[in-house]
């Protein structure tokens, strides 16, 4: 009955996801999909991570969400979160005990149940980095344990956790994944990720992050790409005819696992994101003199080697994401280190233990 005061719990982490080909723009902002097809690396292996608790019992009264230890109040009935909790429910499967083989949940009490979720970024949020994509993932995947939720084509998971965030949905597989914009169903249900190649096919390419800013971003990227696309010829050309391209060069080079071919994209692709934000009106913002001179950098380091060694990408706010490969790490750490020196930390040191690194 209603009283029946058994809480089901589950607990599950996602990692963020650093796009290499960037999302920027809604075609339907209803249900969250993009202009254009994006890809990204999910950095399985670094702390940038959501961890999430979600519970249901029929002894809860209404539904209820925590980030970071403080109750959002009313950020359960947001539209992100309902789609998620709502989408995920309608797949649930019942509950059945391993030994006894009896229902101790059924599919109608699922739908009864409140839920309480609790959500931690293993990372302060406030550097932007492991934020709403890591968060909405890590929701989902725990509503899916939660609610033993079945996939009735694939990749609809997915496509749940896009309408939480768009960049969501590319975090619930590792490697490098694509999300698809879709558009040729009327309910966008081909607007889903999919693995361009697992975790293990290329496991050398490394991310360091250099976190030049932890102040909070001045422009959302939901507000900032609704005005770009409003406004920006240029964000409407890229979108038409320049990332389809971009999507087959990258994928090919991940296949080949070719860095020159991966580096030099990723890097174009990052510039001309930020060129659409400056094409917006009134501009966007979002990389500084920092930010500018870590590309110098980068650039230089590249023309000294003779090679692609290192590329940077730079989302909604000034922090670098630098790509390279397990070999060039140490040397591109000595690098950013004697350009960028840090008083307190022994990043060389760290880098032993951890294959993301993070550096200030
Ligand atoms: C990306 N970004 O592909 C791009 C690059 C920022 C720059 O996805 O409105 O937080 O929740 O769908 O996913 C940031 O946008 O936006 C983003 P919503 P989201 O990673």
């Amino acid at each position: 009955g209603n009283t029946n005061p058994i809480i089901h719990k589950a607990t599950v982490s996602a990692p963020t996801n650093i796009a290499c080909i960037k999302y920027w723009g809604k075609a339907d902002s209803h249900y969250n999909t993009p202009i254009n097809d994006s890809l990204s690396l999910t950095l399985d292996q670094s702390d940038l991570r959501a961890v999430t608790s979600a519970s249901a019992s029929l002894a809860f009264d209404k539904d209820r969400l925590w980030l970071n230890g403080s109750e959002e109040v009313g950020a359960a009935s947001s539209r992100r979160f309902r789609a998620c909790v709502d989408g995920v429910r309608a797949l649930a499967t019942e509950k059945i005990d391993p030994d006894t083989k009896e229902v101790i949940v059924s599919k109608d009490d699922w739908k009864k149940m409140h839920v309480y979720i609790a959500s931690y970024n293993t990372f302060p949020t406030a550097a932007g980095l492991a934020s709403s994509a890591a968060g909405y993932a890590a929701l989902v995947a725990a509503l899916v344990e939660l609610f033993g939720a079945k996939e009735s084509y694939p990749g609809e998971f997915t496509a749940i956790a896009r309408q939480g965030s768009g960049s969501a949905c590319r975090s619930l597989y590792g490697g490098f994944v694509a999300w698809r914009a879709g558009g040729e169903k009327s309910d966008w249900s081909d607007s889903i990720a999919e693995q361009v190649a697992d975790e293990a096919h290329w496991g050398e390419v490394r991310a360091v992050i250099c976190v030049v800013s932890d102040a909070k971003k001045e422009t959302s990227s939901t507000a900032g790409m609704s005005t770009s696309v409003a406004t920006s010829e240029l964000l409407a050309f890229r979108a038409k005819e320049v990332v389809s391209k971009r999507m087959k060069i990258i994928e090919e080079a991940i296949k080949a696992k070719d860095f020159e071919a991966f580096g030099k994209v990723t890097m174009m692709d990052s510039n001309q994101f930020h060129a659409t934000c400056l094409d917006t009106y009134p501009p966007i913002f979002y990389m500084n003199d920092v930010s500018r001179s870590i590309v110098q950098l980068v650039h230089r380091y590249n023309d000294w080697a003779g090679e692609i060694r290192a590329a940077y990408t730079f989302d909604a706010g000034p922090n670098a994401v630098l790509y390279t490969l397990d070999k060039h790490v140490i040397e591109l750490l000595a690098l950013v280190l004697k350009y960028y020196p840090c008083e307190s930390e022994d990043l060389m040191g760290d880098y032993v233990n951890n294959k993301d690194m993070v550096s200030k």
